[in-house]
């Protein structure tokens, strides 16, 4: 059996939920091979990824996926890479709001998930699920949570990576593109059950 360690983030930007937490909470405990361990994350630099860190000292995950909100998109996103910055558009929860500032100076400019992650793109298209890679994960929280994870396990056996899910119907007035709960628990589960 491996352990997952998989994380949702607290609503942000205006929100009053996020698809991410509200799906991550909705898994079976136990997928396949993988046990889960669920846990909410703040929507704040350097904060979200402390507390993914602090759990996964105390559990030793084989495996660590975050997953995070990625308003507009249309397809359960699997990211490819994270970069080494934070420029916000909107301050975080705890109103930081980092300009063009690198999440480590001198760190790697990038670092690639190394998740099976063709893999799990096409588990969940199977599934009947929109899902795509995506070769950015923005320069927020969630590409910090990604770098610094990424980093933080580089050389190791841990697998890290980072799930994009867009909006639940109830967050859009029908303009921008969105899944329902179900499809986004059912797109995770059938992911991970490729690990
Ligand atoms: N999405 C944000 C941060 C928290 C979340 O769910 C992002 O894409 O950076």
């Amino acid at each position: 059996m491996k352990k997952l360690l998989i994380t949702g983030f607290e609503p942000f930007g205006g929100q009053n939920i996020n698809p991410s937490w509200q799906s991550v909470l909705a898994l079976e405990n136990q997928i396949g091979d993988c046990q889960l361990t669920k846990l909410e994350i703040p929507t704040a630099f350097k904060r979200g990824a402390d507390c993914v860190l602090k759990k996964a000292k105390e559990i030793n995950p084989d495996v660590i996926i975050c997953v995070g909100q990625a308003g507009g998109r249309n397809a359960v996103t699997l990211e490819v890479v994270a970069i080494n910055l934070m420029d916000a558009n909107i301050p975080d929860n705890l109103g930081y709001k980092p300009i063009n500032t690198p999440i480590l100076e001198d760190g790697e400019n990038a670092y690639f998930s190394n998740l099976p992650i063709r893999e799990m793109v096409e588990a969940i298209n199977r599934e009947g699920v929109p899902s795509k890679l995506s070769y950015s994960a923005g320069a927020f929280v969630c590409n910090e949570v990604l770098y610094t994870l990424l980093h933080e396990y580089n050389g190791t056996c841990v697998k890290v990576g980072f799930i994009h899910v867009p909006f639940l119907p109830e967050q859009t007035d029908g303009t921008m593109p969105s899944l329902e709960k179900e499809q986004i628990v059912r797109a995770l589960a059938s992911a991970i059950k490729v690990l």
